[in-house]
């Protein structure tokens, strides 16, 4: 059997009406509202695959910066992220206000380049994602390298495309804790979606 036929029948024995499409789960049908289960694993339904690998739905923040948007690194961030087997369960380009940045980097507010970082990061617009998978936020530090560009590995984000700390291209969440608390305050449940990768077999032993 051919791999869209072995989808097919998994989604058809699965009483699925899209063909490895959008599962119609809970969180798609709420109204406007802080994103809840937004790292971490779930228990809820509609999630076919949560009880084969442990912690697969672990999820994490990444952006590509303003400097990264500018530079057109953005498909090139989100290629890495898919390459190495993450789903992608929420997207956006917007415009960073101050009042995001301020709770989201709340814990470098008294740091002397505080105000140069908001300056940096309200200087265009941001793409914010949400990647979801195993061990999913210790991988992403790794892919994005040290916050120091210049002591950042070649091969990560920022040891591929940046040079000094003050324009370090991507951001990703460095605690599960905070993948969840930076989740809800740059994205609505709404906005976040559940559904179900034809290649998961290919990505995890389920
Ligand atoms: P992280 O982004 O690797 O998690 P943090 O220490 O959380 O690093 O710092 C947040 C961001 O603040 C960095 O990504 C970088 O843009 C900026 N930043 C950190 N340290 C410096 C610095 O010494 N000079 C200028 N900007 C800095
Ligand atoms: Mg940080």
């Amino acid at each position: 059997m051919g791999f869209f036929q072995r989808c097919a029948a998994r989604s058809l024995l699965q009483g699925r009406r899209s063909l490895c499409g959008a599962a119609p789960g809970p969180e798609r049908h709420q109204p406007d509202a802080p994103a809840a289960r937004s790292a971490g694993p779930s228990s809820g339904p509609g999630r076919r695959y949560s009880a084969g690998v442990p912690g697969m739905q672990e999820r994490t923040l990444v952006a590509v910066k303003p400097d990264g948007v500018q530079r057109r690194l953005v498909g090139d961030v989100i290629r890495r992220f898919e390459r190495r087997g993450f789903k992608l369960v929420g997207l956006k380009l917007l415009q960073a206000n101050e009042g995001i940045l301020a709770e989201h980097y709340h814990e470098l507010r008294r740091k002397p380049f505080y105000p140069a970082l908001i300056h940096y990061m309200t200087s265009g617009p941001v793409v914010a994602m949400v990647w979801e998978g195993y061990n999913v936020v210790k991988t992403s530090r790794a892919m994005v390298g040290d916050t120091d560009s210049a002591e950042a590995k070649p091969g990560t984000i920022r040891g591929d495309f940046s040079i000094h700390v003050s324009r370090n291209v991507v951001h990703a969440s460095d605690s599960v804790e905070t993948a969840q608390r930076e989740i809800s305050l740059w994205f609505r449940s709404s906005e976040l979606v559940d559904w179900d990768c034809c290649d998961y077999s290919n990505t995890y032993q389920l």
